[in-house]
């Protein structure tokens, strides 16, 4: 496969700050380990709209929500185009707001085919403004991916603005759902709200565990992720490093105990990339501003590059 890199040094989505400096400290981390990794690649820098952060917040339950539909559009054209262009796209990105448009642009790529989701996390992501803890976007991306609004589960009033916004989101690329819910896999899911659990029961995703990933190991849990997604084209992998154990992870915003060691996130991540469905790989949310040395982008480094190198064989 051919990579390409899109950076995205998002900011606006995630309730802490420092996570638009996560792409940079991935490439000290490489700098530091004296690879040349990125000189392999071309790379492409999407446009932020991170200035909005010194503005005052329109949205409570949806913040910065304009901003990030400006980014939808960016990103969406562009991982559609290097889609189209033969080209495997490789995204780093500050926060995980805007894995919605990554998802948004492959399906733009492929309309007809069917996507299926991995979604490495410690959260589901699957909040809406109608239900948010936080008003965080970076808690809502598969909601924008889903076309869910959640009312069942309403917890706040939206106004007309951030409603109008929310839809545009859940519509970019004029296609909604991007993917159905039964399509997306959660692994190592551990810290959610019950508004999200109501959509997991209901809609039936499946749910992988730390512990199911520790006893079973990478190569049965890639086994029985594919078969359960074996009627998908095309499958893309996200990986929120807050996946990963707290223990190891203070360089992220939102860290949680009982997750994935960076072992054994590497080797399932990489047994991944071994499959041809896989289209797009992600990785998010490293914060260096908040990390002892440079320990969370230097993990995300080496599993970004040990997932390329598998990507570069296949
Ligand atoms: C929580 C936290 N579910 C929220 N979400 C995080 O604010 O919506 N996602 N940290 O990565
Ligand atoms: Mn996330
Ligand atoms: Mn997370
Ligand atoms: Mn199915």
């Amino acid at each position: 496969k051919n990579i390409k890199i899109i950076e995205v040094k998002s900011e606006i989505g995630a309730g802490t700050r420092g996570a638009s400096l996560g792409v940079e400290a991935i490439k000290i981390a490489a700098l530091d380990f004296m690879s040349n990794f990125f000189v392999h690649f071309p790379t492409e820098a999407i446009e932020t709209e991170n200035k909005l952060l010194f503005e005052p917040i329109e949205s409570p339950y949806a913040k910065r929500i304009k901003g990030l539909l400006t980014m939808y559009e960016r990103i969406s054209k562009s991982v559609c185009e290097t889609v189209k262009a033969n080209w495997f796209p490789v995204l780093l990105s500050g926060d995980h707001s805007t894995a919605g448009a990554t998802i948004a642009g492959l399906k733009m790529a492929h309309p007809k085919s069917k996507l299926g989701v991995i979604w490495i996390d410690a959260h589901a992501d699957l909040h809406t403004p109608y239900t948010t803890p936080s008003g965080n976007m970076h808690g809502m991306p598969l909601a924008t991916a889903i076309a869910e609004d959640n009312l069942e589960c309403k917890v706040h009033e939206i106004d007309e603005q951030t409603s109008k916004s929310w839809n545009a989101l859940k519509n970019i690329g004029k296609i909604a759902p991007k993917v159905l819910p039964e399509d997306i896999v959660f692994i190592s899911l551990r810290d959610y709200e019950k508004e999200e659990d109501y959509l997991i029961k209901q809609y039936g995703m499946k749910v992988i565990t730390t512990s199911e990933v520790r006893r079973k190991g990478p190569e049965a849990i890639s086994r029985s992720v594919f078969r359960y997604l074996s009627d998908c084209d095309y499958i893309y992998v996200s990986f929120d490093v807050d996946s990963l154990d707290s223990s190891i992870s203070k360089g992220t915003g939102t860290p949680v105990s009982n997750g994935l060691r960076e072992r054994e996130a590497e080797d399932l991540i990489s047994k991944f990339m071994q499959h041809r469905k896989i289209c797009c790989f992600e990785i998010t949310e490293v914060n260096p501003t908040l990390d002892r040395e440079n320990l969370m982008a230097e993990i995300a480094f080496n599993i970004l590059q040990r997932s390329v190198n598998v990507l570069m064989m296949n």
